[in-house]
């Protein structure tokens, strides 16, 4: 199903669930090197999601801010190069959602455990806004928050399922958005954990 929550933005429901093993083994491939951890933000509070990068660079918040950084803090290393099974449904999912020309050089790993949650933000740390972002959620179900351009536009909810996958592009590459507290669950491939990836061109 290809379904449109907003300009811009397509929900392929179930577009990554013939790749659901490949994906998540290609994922622990790059928690195998660069480990999930629960990043402090810029006030100092711990996050709920803990995060993993892959690609030329990860997005990495502490007492210093927001950024896109070339090494993993954690390790000294660069971040694990973006796997190709990654990358190949990244690109496919993009040209299904209208973005032919998407080529994704960061992913960030997102893993919930049941109450995490990810409050209602928008994505700016980014050199351009013009590539769409590729998020693909695999385990638990999410109730996920969709606004507007304003703090204060109304907010919808959609379901997030194992496999589904959102092009996020031209107008709502900037609305707010968040992932209300994961519900407690168990997930045949996964048990209690919710992963997503977000594929961006970020530098
Ligand atoms: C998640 N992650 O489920 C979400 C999926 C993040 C994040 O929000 O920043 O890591 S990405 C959802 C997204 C991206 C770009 C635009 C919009 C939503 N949007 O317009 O709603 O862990
Ligand atoms: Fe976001």
């Amino acid at each position: 199903g290809r379904e449109v929550l907003a300009g811009g933005a397509v929900l392929l429901r179930g577009f990554a669930l013939p790749h659901d093993k490949a994906l998540i083994a290609a994922i622990d491939a790059v928690a195998a090197i660069s480990p999930f951890r629960n990043m402090q933000t810029p006030r100092g509070f711990t996050m709920s999601v803990a995060m993993t990068n892959c690609g030329a660079a990860g997005w990495v918040s502490d007492g210093r801010g927001y950024r896109y950084a070339s090494r993993d803090p954690e390790t000294g290393s660069p971040w694990p190069a973006m796997p190709e099974a990654l990358r190949g449904l990244a690109e496919s999912a993009a040209t299904q959602g209208g973005y032919p020309d998407f080529h994704p050089d960061v992913c960030l790993i997102n893993r919930y455990a049941p109450g995490a949650k990810l409050s209602l933000h928008q994505d700016k740390d980014e050199r351009e806004f013009t590539h769409p972002i590729v998020s693909v959620s695999l385990g638990l179900p999410a109730s996920f928050q969709f606004g507007g351009l304003r703090r204060d536009d109304p907010i919808r909810r959609h379901a997030l399922r194992h496999g589904d996958v959102v092009v996020w592009g031209g107008p709502s590459r900037l609305f707010h958005h968040g992932i209300l507290p994961l519900k407690e669950g168990t997930h045949p491939e996964l048990g209690r954990i919710r992963l997503n990836l977000t594929f961006r061109r970020a530098l």
